[in-house]
């Protein structure tokens, strides 16, 4: 088959309109359009194309019938799909009851009388179309393909409006945007680095910033008083559906600024952007709450209060409890760090449920929340006449049930789930993950897009977490978090560090912590004394950040700041769950870009001019995973894109 290109007629290359503008005001206009074809039917000699483009759709007539369409009509049917063609003709309504009133261009169609094959297609390997089910590996495989889809079209777009809208915001704000380094110095997040070996200086290595948050707080040493930056932000970790290993910040940093200046400077950026992007006025100020009260309520640091189901702390009532289960959890107990602790017994409670869950629902429920560490799940069925059906019945004493029935305001039909743990952590985390499956099971959580967005600023973290594992406390957000100015002495004097609270706050919406931010340490003295307190020595610390320390001694103005995660903020503005669907190449849960197939080895050469050689076990390790590769061949098999497919979606 020969067929015409644009190397033949250079010319046929450019458009009048783009496939998503044309309406009954372009009537009987001669235009000329170019796109992809999405579509083709033949209907009795008339071809109809849907010509695609990131616009919109247009349809696309050829009437044999009419003598100057012979030529474009004869071309036409060697159409096939995803060609790009240019198409000329002129616009006219469509037929009565012909239209198609979901798209813009559902009124009219292009009459058309000359075409040209731009481009022509191989078969593609799925169907580029929103309402088909395609495997998401095919998909991340096929990524240039996928991103054709119109949801995708949709989704980058409306990442690009947050982006532009939020620029817009700040630099009416009197923010400067800021460069910083990619190739730079580890800037601690609490996550693995990912580092890049130096040739120049062999056996030195940069690493990837996790934020920009050194070089931000260097800015406000410079005077740069106002920045922003999308930053790109690497953190090696564990991936789920809501982190990738690299990821974009609207990172921010502003001196001489509180907290109650902050939160409403941000509220207008979030007000703008939702403005911008969806067309909706949100209510400022956003709702405050303390990290603790989140916790004790919804067992969660980024609750989604959108629905009840809150948390209860029962330890008052089983306190002299003879349970086994809730004696261990209530006894007092030293920590490694000498300080004493009692763990809780607490519950959330779904009114009238008794009867729609199972035993094995309940089984399932105590294995999700194993998961957190949780021991077990004691469950309470309410019966008739208020009798409670438990399989730790037989323990409850009848004061036990009366105060249980009081507190939880009990009623025949109520389930009851129950978490003792000595650590409270444990309870609290395990009750949230429950909370929020009960909420999904029962149908109490609305659809982003579904009801008022939930805005909630949450504040007073702790500043330090005891790490048991390690014998020491780590920084719940980074080690240049200011403590608040009521505990500031006590960091100092190196006391009551599990209760000193942090000037930290996190932005969540919907139960997804959208951003996070501090008020930063600017002085040396409560600098030392933070790294004094996680336990990094004078050496360690010059080694680290001596630089920022040197920097710190110049002069440096009270400042703070906070960054907002770009994918999870177009997830919510897009109605997504996973941040991969707001990227254009995102990566698997492995770290994998399955169309490029990164990472890949390098050359010898490579790795030589670095000084560097491969470990023999990272060498049987790729030798493995080339064999496995090889097996499968170039073609993926179906079942590997079935497992690959839950892999990445889990
Ligand atoms: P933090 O670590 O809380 O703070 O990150 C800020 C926001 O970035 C987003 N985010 C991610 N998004 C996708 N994938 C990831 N792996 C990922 N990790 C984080 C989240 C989060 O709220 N420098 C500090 C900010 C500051 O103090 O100003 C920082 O990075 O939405
Ligand atoms: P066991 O004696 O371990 O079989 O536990 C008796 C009951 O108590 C079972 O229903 C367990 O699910 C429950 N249970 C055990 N440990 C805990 C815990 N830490 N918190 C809540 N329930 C528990």
């Amino acid at each position: 088959m020969t067929m015409s290109t644009h190397r033949d007629s250079p010319k046929k290359t450019v458009r009048t309109n783009t496939c998503g503008e044309l309406t009954v005001s372009n009537i009987d206009q001669e235009v000329e359009i170019c796109g992809w074809v999405s579509k083709r039917r033949d209907h009795g000699g008339v071809i109809f194309i849907d010509l695609r483009d990131r616009y919109g759709m247009t349809q696309v007539v050829l009437d044999p019938s009419d003598p100057q369409v012979k030529e474009a009509h004869e071309k036409a049917h060697q159409v096939r799909l995803e060609y790009v063609l240019w198409c000329k003709g002129k616009v006219r309504r469509r037929p009565e009851g012909m239209g198609n009133p979901k798209i813009t261009t559902g009124e009219i169609e292009l009459f058309c009388t000359d075409v040209e094959v731009l481009s022509a297609a191989k078969t593609p390997p799925f169907q580029i179309s929103d309402e088909q089910e395609i495997s998401e590996t095919l998909r991340l495989k096929y990524r240039y393909l996928d991103l054709r889809r119109p949801s995708l079209q949709k989704n980058i777009r409306t990442r690009h409006q947050l982006i532009s809208a939020a620029r817009r915001y700040l630099e009416s704000h009197d923010f400067l945007e800021i460069e910083t380094p990619i190739l730079y110095k580890s800037t601690p997040e609490g996550a693995r680095d990912f580092v890049v070996p130096s040739r120049l200086n062999p056996g030195d290595f940069y690493a990837l910033p996790q934020s920009p948050q050194t070089l931000k707080q260097l800015l406000m040493i410079s005077g740069f008083d106002r920045y922003y930056q999308i930053a790109r932000c690497f953190r090696d970790e564990d991936l789920r559906a809501d982190r990738q290993p690299e990821f974009s910040q609207i990172d921010i940093e502003t001196s001489f600024i509180e907290e109650e200046e902050i939160f409403p400077l941000m509220e207008g950026m979030v007000s703008q952007i939702w403005k911008e992007v969806l067309g909706q006025e949100i209510e400022t100020p956003f709702r405050q709450m303390h990290f603790q009260e989140a916790m004790e309520r919804f067992g969660s640091d980024k609750p989604d209060i959108r629905f009840g189901v809150e948390l209860q702390d029962l330890s008052s009532v089983f306190e002299k409890s003879e349970f086994r289960v809730f004696k261990t959890a209530l006894m007092k107990s030293t920590s490694k760090n000498g300080n004493e602790r009692r763990g809780s017994v607490r519950s959330v409670m779904l009114s009238g449920a008794a009867e729609r869950y199972s035993r094995k629902d309940l089984d399932e429920l105590q294995e999700w929340v194993g998961r957190y560490g949780a021991k077990g799940l004691l469950w309470i069925k309410v019966k008739e006449g208020g009798e409670l059906q438990s399989p730790a019945a037989k323990f409850f004493t009848e004061e036990e049930k009366a105060e249980l029935q009081a507190k939880l305001a009990l009623q025949t039909g109520d389930l009851v789930f129950m978490v003792a743990d000595p650590n409270d952590t444990v309870v609290f985390d395990a009750l949230g993950a429950l909370r929020l499956v009960l909420g999904k099971k029962e149908g109490l959580i609305p659809k982003h897009h579904e009801g008022k967005p939930a805005f909630l600023w949450v504040t007073h973290f702790p500043l330090l977490e005891y790490d048991s594992e390690a014998g020491r406390f780590a920084a719940r957000h980074h080690p240049f978090t200011r403590p608040r100015a009521e505990h500031a002495q006590d960091l100092l004097d190196g006391k009551n560090l599990e209760k000193v609270e942090a000037a930290a706050y996190d932005l969540v919406l919907n139960g997804v912590e959208l951003a996070g931010g501090s008020l930063r340490i600017y002085d040396m003295e409560t600098q030392e004394a933070m790294f004094r307190a996680l336990n990094i020595s004078p050496e360690e610390a010059e080694e680290k950040f001596g630089f920022f320390l040197e920097a710190l001694q110049y002069g440096t103005p009270p400042h703070g700041g906070v960054a907002f995660g770009v994918e999870r903020f177009a997830a919510i503005l897009s109605g997504v769950d996973a941040i991969r669907d707001v990227m254009a190449f995102p990566k698997t849960q492995r770290g994998q870009c399955l169309m490029a197939g990164t990472p890949s080895s390098v050359a010898p050469e490579q790795l030589v001019e670095v000084g560097m050689t491969l470990s023999s076990s990272a060498l049987k390790a790729r030798k493995e995973a080339a064999l496995g590769a090889a097996k499968n061949s170039s073609k993926i098999s179906e079942k590997r894109i079935e497992k690959n497919n839950e892999e990445v979606k889990s």
